[in-house]
């Protein structure tokens, strides 16, 4: 316990409540991405979903907003240690995109514009994962995913794809790119699941 004397003048961290553990907060906006950032229009974008038997469907721009979006707040937190509190997005639930899929599948491997990918548990992701395409009221930036980047905020930063393109389910899990060089699987922040 610390004992903090009345007169104490000195330079104090702020206090921040809701951080998961090891974890600061950050004010800006970093960047984080191996590669190349792709520029994708919005006239050419397209979202695969494939089921573990091989179904196919997808969607263009229009009708991904056609599935329904809405806004979100929430905190993001990165596995570099930074976090950041009660960002707000607009996006498409993943619920609506598995609407009337028939499927067995416990993970969702995610796959993007670049060739990046990532896999995410589907049943804990339900309501709380989206394809986002706005940022702070605005349009989402290329360096930040745009025009549409997976949002799972439950989970560390990395598992929320920057330029989605596609969504395969999966039956049993299997690494992406940052899990097959040494990241966690599943990647809950409050539990410090950052490596393995
Ligand atoms: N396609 C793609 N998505 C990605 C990445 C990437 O390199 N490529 N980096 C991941 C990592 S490690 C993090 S921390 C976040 C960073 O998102 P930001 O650049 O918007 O902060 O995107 C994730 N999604
Ligand atoms: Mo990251």
């Amino acid at each position: 316990m610390g004992i903090f004397s009345p007169g104490f003048t000195g330079r104090r961290r702020e206090h921040v409540p809701d951080l998961p553990p090891g974890q600061y907060l950050e004010r800006g906006f970093p960047v984080l991405t191996t590669g190349p950032t792709p520029h994708i229009d919005r006239r050419d974008w397209q979202l695969t979903l494939t089921t573990e038997t091989g179904e196919r469907r997808s969607w263009n721009w229009q009708q991904m907003l056609d599935l329904g979006p809405e806004e979100i707040s929430t905190d993001i937190h990165c596995v570099t240690a930074w976090s950041k509190l009660g960002t707000t997005w607009r996006g498409v639930p993943l619920d609506r995109f598995l609407d009337g899929v028939e499927t067995h599948a416990q993970y969702v491997m995610a796959g993007c514009y670049g060739g990046y990918t990532t896999n995410i548990p589907l049943q804990e992701s339900l309501g709380r994962a989206w394809v986002a395409f706005e940022y702070d009221g605005r349009d989402l930036e290329p360096e930040h995913g745009g025009p549409a980047r997976l949002l799972v905020p439950h989970l560390y930063f990395w598992k929320s794809a920057k330029w989605v393109n596609s969504l395969r389910l999966m039956r049993e899990d299997s690494p992406g790119f940052w899990e097959q060089n040494g990241y966690s699987m599943h990647g809950d922040p409050w539990r410090e699941e950052r490596y393995w």
